[in-house]
């Protein structure tokens, strides 16, 4: 499933640049997770959104759909501390993450 995924996107990407079309956030995403190694409640995002939802204050793991780089905020409405980041995280404790990301943007 991850891997069909991951092709189909691509294969959007491709489609919009044999059209002429530029590629911008639309066509990135993040997968954010509940608990470490990309388990329990899972919420995914195309956009950047001001507000990660139900996992506010709970995403333990998370990783990309696209090969883009993200910025994390650790507030509502990209405020508070942020780190910007360009891979996926089993453990976000890695980076003293673990449950704070409430928003985020696709950079
Ligand atoms: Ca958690």
């Amino acid at each position: 499933m991850k891997v069909f995924k991951r092709t189909f996107i691509g294969s959007v990407v491709g489609l919009a640049l044999a059209a002429g079309a530029s590629v911008t956030s639309a066509q990135a995403g993040i997968v954010l997770w509940e608990h470490t190694n990309w388990s329990g409640q899972r919420w995914a995002t195309d956009y950047s959104v001001s507000s990660v939802g139900p996992l506010a204050g709970k995403v333990s793991s998370l990783e990309r759909t696209a090969g883009d780089r993200y910025r994390l905020y650790d507030q509502y409405g990209y405020t508070g501390h942020s780190t910007d980041q360009s891979r996926d995280y089993q453990d976000l404790r890695l980076i003293g993450w673990n449950d704070r990301i409430r928003s985020l943007k696709i950079l």
